[in-house]
């Protein structure tokens, strides 16, 4: 299976170290992609053959031999059935509710990374501060809000964990430390999980731009 991937991507991230988790890498070609700057506001190719592969155009996206998934929700659903035997996310009743709702949060702050990374790419006169503010906000109100959860988190690094252990490494990465003020029980949890084989071997750098 081919999964287009970058490095600085952190639903990427999310898919790779769920695949590690798994202990399925083996299963996988890995293909890097490249995306110019202009990515923000417009289309660009970041591989021959990405386009027809994914009309969707973002990555990741898992290319099997009987369909695509082009966003990392299926594709770790597919990871979480087909290969986990639910390990990474319960089938359902009580367990797979929690997680969601975590999972919803910490999906929340990646969402408001990108759009204000894609925001920030726009030249200084098109660029709306307001909305760079707005996308600030919510990543901050959302750690706050995961600072409520940490305590219930349990011993398996299900897919609710990895997601907001790929939340803290972009924001510490891309935009800096400020969330671990307000969040520090957080922090403290990123910082332990970042020591996972998976986590370390998946820091964030930035993508090739041609
Ligand atoms: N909801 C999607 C979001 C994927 C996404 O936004 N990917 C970004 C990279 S982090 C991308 O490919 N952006 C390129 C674009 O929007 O043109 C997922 O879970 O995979």
């Amino acid at each position: 299976m081919r999964l287009y991937v970058t490095p600085a991507s952190p639903w990427v991230r999310r898919v790779v170290v769920s695949i590690l988790e798994l202990g399925i890498r083996d299963r996988f070609e890995f293909v890097q992609t490249r995306w110019p700057h202009a990515w923000g506001t417009r289309t660009v190719v970041p591989h021959p053959g990405f386009m027809a592969e994914t009309p969707v155009a973002r990555i990741p996206a898992l290319v099997t031999a009987d369909f695509t998934l082009a966003d990392s929700h299926s594709i770790c659903d597919y990871l979480n059935g087909e290969f986990g035997a639910f390990r990474l996310l319960a089938r359902d009743g009580a367990a797979r509710w929690y997680a969601l709702a975590t999972m919803s949060v910490a999906g929340g702050i990646i969402e408001a990374q990108i759009s204000r990374r894609a925001e920030l790419l726009r030249s200084e006169h098109e660029r709306s501060n307001d909305f760079i503010g707005k996308m600030r906000e919510r990543q901050l109100r959302c750690f706050e809000a995961l600072e409520k959860q940490v305590a219930a988190f349990g011993a398996e690094f299900d897919l609710a964990q990895i997601t907001t252990a790929v939340a803290c490494g972009y924001e510490d990465w891309r935009y800096g430390t400020d969330w671990r003020a307000g969040a520090p029980k957080l922090a403290t949890w990123f910082d332990a999980a970042s020591q996972r084989p998976s986590m370390r071997t998946t820091l964030p750098a930035e993508t090739p731009q041609s």
